[in-house]
């Protein structure tokens, strides 16, 4: 759960101050443990993270529906850092960028490297920077979508923070969350962060190149992410050699259409 993790404490103070009444009225036992996160009793951390999600998820459906009007297939790229997202939207928007309209909303705590990265290959990118935030979420695409144009039947890439637990949780307006997952971070990890891989519609085994130098049974991590989601796909690519992006950009071209036709 994301609010165990502390990202959630903003929210619930400007709460509090809010609606005082709602919550002496509903969590009036539980009063003299309200000061501090950390003596935060599990029956508030249950309202208040359903009180977040609630919010975050009606701002969500107003995301999807402008995606819906415009016919924009929005994926929601999910991982660890490092695991390859931006160097595989870079190679994808190179070698498909003849077919499909792409633009990139690139998330991360600092910085703008990775908006400038996408800029070079001529896809309009837009930075958002959640500072202490471990998560994207559906009022940051909002303000996003305001500051970018959205071209009709388009691709848009939402790259979120780099983090395997808390966007699980947040939906953005997404058609689908896409997980990354590289062959140096060991094939057990769909069992061990199984709330993002049974999220994720899409799983992509990137870095395949480097398979020769690893013991990572890339089999046994495909069963690892069944297990946890039977319905999964899996696609094996390299964003270095670019193996296995030409099943990827076909993928997206058959979501777009399907998208076309709702
Ligand atoms: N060998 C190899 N390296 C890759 C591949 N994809 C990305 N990288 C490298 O992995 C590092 C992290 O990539 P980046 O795209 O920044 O990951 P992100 O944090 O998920 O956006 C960079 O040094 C990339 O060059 C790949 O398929 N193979
Ligand atoms: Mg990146």
């Amino acid at each position: 759960m994301c609010i165990t993790c502390g990202c959630g404490g903003h929210h619930h103070h400007h709460h509090d101050h809010d609606h005082p009444h709602d919550h002496d009225h509903h969590h009036h036992h539980h009063e003299h443990h309200h000061t501090h996160d950390a003596s935060i009793s599990n029956e508030r951390a249950i309202a208040i993270e359903e009180d977040i999600l609630g919010r975050n998820n009606a701002i969500a459906a107003q995301n999807r529906a402008i995606f819906r009007q415009k016919r924009v297939l929005a994926l929601n790229l999910v991982s660890s850092p490092g695991s390859g997202k931006t160097e595989l939207l870079t190679q994808t928007i190179l070698q498909a960028k003849d077919q499909l309209n792409m633009a990139v909303i690139e998330g991360d705590q600092q910085t703008s490297n990775d908006a400038d990265r996408i800029r070079v290959t001529g896809a309009p990118a837009h930075q958002i920077n959640t500072g202490k935030g471990c998560h994207l979420d559906a009022n940051m695409i909002q303000e996003a979508l305001q500051m970018m144009t959205l071209q009709d039947n388009s691709v848009l890439f939402i790259e979120n923070v780099g983090n395997l637990v808390c966007p699980a949780e947040f939906d953005l307006g997404e058609a689908h969350k896409v997980a990354i997952l590289s062959v140096t971070e060991g094939e057990d990890k769909p069992l061990k962060y199984p709330d993002m891989f049974r999220a994720a519609d899409l799983m992509i085994i990137n870095k395949v190149d480097l398979l020769p130098y690893l013991r990572f049974d890339i089999d046994k991590c495909e069963e690892n992410a069944r297990k946890v989601n039977p319905n999964i796909r899996i696609f094996r690519t390299s964003a270095t050699t670019k193996e296995g992006l030409d099943q990827w950009i076909k993928w997206l071209t058959m979501q777009l259409a399907w998208c076309r036709m709702q």
